[in-house]
């Protein structure tokens, strides 16, 4: 009898098998057979690592045929699929995740114990894969969580990058980078698909011809290629079916590169050639919030987009004909300008490999793409040298110079007399050097433009895309960012999770508004009391963190004051120092004053050019080393740095600080997403009226959240009539006190010049504000520290903070951009009856 081969299909798997099954035994069947045939090691040699692998696999197995299931559902339904193109996804660790979102926590817990391992040491093994700088990274992350827990047809697209964000250690105080080789033992989350690589053209010219209906037609003839090999890891939905697809591009040299040099003995130099491709995807560029003029970056983006956009037309034409109504299978999503380019490939794939004319092309682009804003400085928007973009890539120049003409010519109609108009709106920069603006670009290019609070969006109407505001209103939209409260909350803070389920059941996990229903407690002393002993011991196992990674013995029932992010001048980390340095002149004056003990906790990583942001480090661990080594402190104040912050950092911080540092200069942050993930896990904020701070505010209500500082209009104001920073130096005391100490040498051993270059930043031109702000942030903190000391009164404002956060989770920001930009809706996935857990 012959047997057919089973296909996709018809799914081959109808029992519960070893990769399938959910059972407590069957999972410890395939723990054991993935060890020994996956990683081909006996028990008895194998390393933590080993296991973890093990255990990776078996997760993996148990997602895949949902995931073809989903994919299957998704081409066989002809449904429409948002792709969002991001230069960066932070997703954090995948194991932990993956037995949440599959419902398995607890039977692998046992099944790794019942095999003489322990699983928290297990799920410490993976490594975090950084492939992000910070907050739009993971927000990115946390979008495709919240996607394929709403079933929307999702691919994140981006690029494979072989070295994440460093590695970050601190020598004599100093931030050291080190090299992440995150993929040394391995992906085992990762499946590549050579099947589906495509080739990435760059360099070279153009040239004209004419087509065979006698048309003129452009050819681009390219000095080199790479070729793109799509790397696809499942990302699982909470309570769902869908696996969606987080699509990674690796960058490989082309098969023919070369030969000629090859054949003539030039065997070296097309090894050269080769590593040159392999050099696109090989680094994440370590700078958050600054764009990089360099050839290399250019590349990676254009790389990732070209190989992005000939995969959407494949699938694409798999179901049509045709690609006018491109928009009708796919939204695109330009998180930043970073793949903004994709606006000229498009239109060159369309024009020039697909025979478009002009108009319709550029209605197939234009519906199909919409952008995101992530940031109001003018500074850190993105621009390329026309040089470098025409040389590297001359077809798209000159698209983007045509698209420019058009565009320029209906601005002229609009507003005929406007010179400065045309000048701000044109794609090109003017200047000695001309330069292309990617923002003005993607602004042209979409049909929707988005900020990511309620007040960026406004300063974007208002500052940043005014022009581009008044001739298309109707383009500009506010999503207000959110985190996924499965990885936030859930999986970081468990036993607080806990207590919620237990008192409202687990619908807040997929509807975070229903956890306002806990405020029914709020009179119930032992609720409180409960919370408060999960908050001590979230803290008291950071605290055994810091002791064994800094050496620094830090008080549980102290005031856990955290400030974890991106290290940026305007975000202020050195604001928090001068306010520790307030309180220790203030115990240096008079050693028995009473002090609320607070434990100062920082984290964050610079940017390795980034001179200032790496003497704030410094700064903070050389008050550290005085502060935390002072008898007449007796231990009530502490400064710690804990050195390499990432996602799986953040889960262990966010669940164990009672303040959160949000205190950027106002207007600077475009929303924070930090922010958030303290304020779900029972933090209070101190924060400026910045970023979604204001929305937080909203939501907590006013009484129960610490505001100080300028608002954004008043820093305006206070710039244009000319800020003096000596004014506020010689006028105030305390001020004057800590800076004088500051400049002395007194943290750095005697040495003046080491922190001059900051504080004669402060003293005397300081964009950031510091002074202007200080008065008013330690008066605040000192009510802090009073509420601190009213326990009961801190757990009430905690409590209610946590539970009015339903607006933050990344499910509603994802909602309106389904409903408003993207216009897709769900795809729920069936498994066969016999896929079903049998759990
Ligand atoms: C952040 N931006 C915003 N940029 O600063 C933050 N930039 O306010 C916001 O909450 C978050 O985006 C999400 O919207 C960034 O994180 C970068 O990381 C970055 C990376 C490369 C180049 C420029």
């Amino acid at each position: 009898m012959t047997q057919s081969l089973p296909t996709v299909n018809e799914c081959p798997i109808q029992i519960e098998d070893d990769r399938t099954g959910m059972s407590v035994d069957t999972l410890k069947r395939a723990f054991a057979d993935n060890l020994f045939y996956l990683q081909g090691k006996y028990e008895s040699f194998a390393t933590p690592d080993d296991f973890y692998m093990a255990l990776a696999y078996t997760l993996r197995d148990r997602l895949l045929n949902r995931w073809l299931k989903t994919f299957k559902t998704y081409v066989e339904n002809n449904v429409k699929v948002v792709y969002y193109l991001s230069a960066e996804f932070l997703m954090g660790r995948h194991l932990g995740n993956s037995l949440i979102n599959l419902h398995v926590y607890e039977k692998i817990r046992q099944a790794v114990e019942e095999s003489g391992l322990n699983l928290d040491e297990l799920l410490e093994r993976e490594p975090d894969p950084g492939l992000g700088n910070g907050g739009l990274g993971r927000l990115a992350a946390c979008f495709l969580d919240s996607l394929a827990t709403l079933e929307i047809p999702a691919v994140g697209c981006g690029l494979r990058y072989e070295f994440g964000i460093f590695h970050q250690m601190i020598q004599d105080g100093w931030q050291a980078e080190i090299p992440d080789k995150w993929l040394r033992f391995g992906n085992p989350w990762e499946i590549a698909r050579p099947d589906q690589a495509v080739e990435v053209k760059f360099g070279g010219h153009t040239e004209m011809y004419h087509d065979d209906k006698g048309q003129y037609r452009v050819r681009w003839i390219p000095s080199t290629t790479a070729i793109g090999i799509p790397y696809d890891t499942p990302v699982p939905g909470y309570d769902t079916n869908t696996v969606n697809p987080l699509r990674l591009w690796r960058a490989e040299a082309s098969d023919d590169f070369n030969f000629d040099a090859f054949n003539a003995g030039n065997y070296d130099g097309a090894v050269a050639e080769k590593m040159r491709s392999e050099t696109i995807s090989k680094v994440l560029y370590p700078n958050d919030n600054t764009p990089q003029g360099k050839q290399l970056r250019l590349e990676q983006q254009f790389f990732f987009v070209s190989c992005t956009l000939q995969d959407i037309i494949r699938i694409h034409l798999m179901r049509h004909k045709s690609l006018h109504n491109l928009y009708e299978t796919t939204a695109i999503q330009l998180n930043d300008t970073h793949p903004a380019v994709a606006i000229a490939e498009m239109m060159r794939l369309l024009l020039d490999e697909h025979g478009f004319d002009w108009d319709d092309a550029w209605r197939v682009t234009q519906t199909t793409f919409a952008y995101t804003n992530h940031t109001l400085m003018p500074e850190a928007l993105e621009k390329w040298s026309v040089t470098l973009f025409g040389y590297l890539l001359p077809r798209h120049l000159e698209i983007i110079y045509e698209i420019n003409r058009r565009f320029l010519e209906d601005v002229k109609l609009w507003y005929p007399d406007d010179q400065g108009m045309l000048a701000r709106l044109s794609l090109i920069q003017e200047g000695p050097e001309q330069y292309v603006r990617m923002a003005n670009l993607a602004c042209v290019g979409s049909h929707a433009i988005n900020g990511v609070a309620a007040l960026h969006t406004e300063l974007l109407k208002q500052d940043t895309l005014r022009d581009f505001y008044k001739i298309w209103p109707e383009k500009f939209f506010n999503k207000t960012n959110g985190v996924t409260p499965r990885r936030w909350v859930l999986l970081s803070n468990p036993k607080l999770s806990e207590l919620y389920t237990s008192k409202i059941g687990k619908g807040w996990l997929k509807d975070l508004d229903q956890l306002r229903k806990i405020e029914a407690y709020i009179e119930d002393a032992g609720f409180r009391e409960q919370w408060h002993q999960i908050k001590l011991e979230n803290k008291q196992k950071l605290a055994d963190y810091i002791w064994k990674h800094n050496g620094i013995a830090v008080d549980p029932n102290s005031m856990f004051d955290v400030q974890v992010k991106r290290i940026h001048e305007y975000k202020r980390q050195h604001l928090c120092v001068l306010h520790i340095i307030t309180l220790y002149n203030r115990i240096k004056q008079n050693p028995n004053i009473e002090v609320t003990p607070r434990t100062f906790i920082f984290g964050g990583k610079a940017a390795p050019g980034y001179f200032m942001a790496k003497l704030m480090i410094k700064l903070i661990n050389a008050v550290a080393e005085v502060v935390n080594n002072d008898p007449d402190v007796r231990g009530r104040l502490k400064v710690v740095f804990l050195a390499n912050f990432n996602a799986s950092l953040g889960q262990k911080i966010y669940p164990a600080a009672d303040l959160s540092e949000q205190i950027s200069t106002a207007g600077k942050e475009a929303s924070g997403t930090g922010n958030m993930k303290f304020a779900m896990n029972g933090a209070m904020t101190i924060g400026t009226l910045d970023g979604a701070n204001i929305e937080i505010r909203e939501e907590a209500g006013e009484e129960n959240f610490f505001l100080f500082g300028l608002t954004a209009d008043e820093v305006y104001k206070v710039k244009a009539a000319g800020y003096n920073p000596s004014e506020y130096y010689s006028k105030n005391a305390e001020l004057k006190a800590v800076m004088d100490r500051l400049t002395s040498g007194f943290f750095s051993h005697g040495d003046k010049e080491l922190f001059k270059p900051m504080t004669d930043s402060f003293m005397h031109h300081d964009p950031y504000m510091l002074f202007a702000d200080y008065q008013s942030y330690i008066d605040c903190q000192e009510r802090v520290s009073k509420v601190f000391q009213d326990r009961d009164a801190w757990t009430r404002m905690a409590i209610l903070n946590a539970v009015r956060m339903g607006k933050f989770s990344s499910d509603r920001t994802i909602k309106e951009y389904c409903e408003q930009i993207w216009n897709v809706k769900p795809v729920p996935i069936q498994l066969e009856e016999y896929n079903q857990d049998s759990a």
